[in-house]
């Protein structure tokens, strides 16, 4: 099968039609103006039963790092005291498997990499090209949140994330944010404001999506996070992540505290 008949099997494309100017356009304007866009039905009923079945079976390999960590996901600054906006610690206990746990005939690895799809988002994002992590682990993870399981408020580091969910919980993993709540490009670390909601004295956004839809998110000046599973069905998500350079890795230490391994 070659490549263009392969994505068809995998990408709704009578309600996608990803390759024509006018349908991107459309979606620009709506990314621009909410920093986040769910396409609804995106992906087709077969590819959410391949990669379920695939996923579901490797859940037991997961990473679930037992850790804390700031809405920033840096260190820590020792010389602030412990609930300082900047130190004030939450809690992500949901697990993930790495990019070199998925097989090369996976659905998500033909989607990652097929070249109509990553124009596709080039030109939701409006830049010229996206490459792939030079590392092994983090261009495609699936990420695992059974019951109790959760991802704690953070900013991410990347300036976009494109995922699906693949299986959906009774009840919690809800996605939430608050959006713009920095510049992270001006430097601002938007210290009252990430008082204000940890503390619970924000109103949050809901992002509500369903698996076979495709969310892109702009997550570096937005805060989000998703609320604890509720009942036995395990959360799965995929997430792609590219970068918009080329040769851009991980540090040894981020895989680590990612991963729990770095190669
Ligand atoms: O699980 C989700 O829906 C969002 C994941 C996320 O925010 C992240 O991986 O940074
Ligand atoms: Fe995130």
């Amino acid at each position: 099968m070659n490549a263009s008949s392969q994505i068809d099997r995998w990408i709704s494309k009578k309600l996608h039609p990803i390759g024509e100017a006018a349908y991107r356009n459309r979606l620009v304007e709506t990314f621009e103006k909410n920093g986040a866009l769910v396409l609804i039905g995106f992906f087709t009923a077969d590819f959410v039963t391949q990669v379920v079945a695939e996923s579901a079976e490797r859940e037991s390999e997961a990473y679930f790092a037992s850790s804390t960590h700031n809405v920033y996901l840096t260190d820590t600054d020792p010389t602030l005291p412990p609930d300082h906006p900047f130190n004030r610690q939450v809690l992500s206990s949901k697990g993930l498997i790495a990019d070199d746990q998925i097989t090369r005939e996976s659905p998500l690895r033909t989607v990652y990499e097929n070249q109509e799809f990553t124009e596709f988002l080039c030109a939701l994002l409006k830049i010229d090209q996206i490459y792939p992590y030079d590392d092994d682990l983090s261009s495609i993870n699936v990420h695992f949140a059974p019951a109790d399981k959760e991802l704690g408020w953070h900013f991410d580091n990347s300036s976009f994330a494109v995922t699906t969910l693949l299986q959906a919980p009774e009840n919690g993993g809800l996605f939430q944010y608050v959006p713009e709540v920095r510049d992270a490009d001006a430097g601002q670390m938007a210290y009252p404001r990430v008082t204000n909601i940890l503390d619970g004295n924000e109103t949050v956004n809901s992002l509500t999506f369903a698996p076979r839809d495709l969310v892109l998110f702009r997550g570096r000046n937005a805060l989000h996070r998703v609320t604890p599973t509720e009942g036995p069905t395990t959360r799965i998500l995929a997430v792609f992540a590219y970068n918009d350079q080329p040769g851009i890795g991980l540090s040894d230490s981020a895989l680590e505290t990612f991963y729990g391994r770095n190669q």
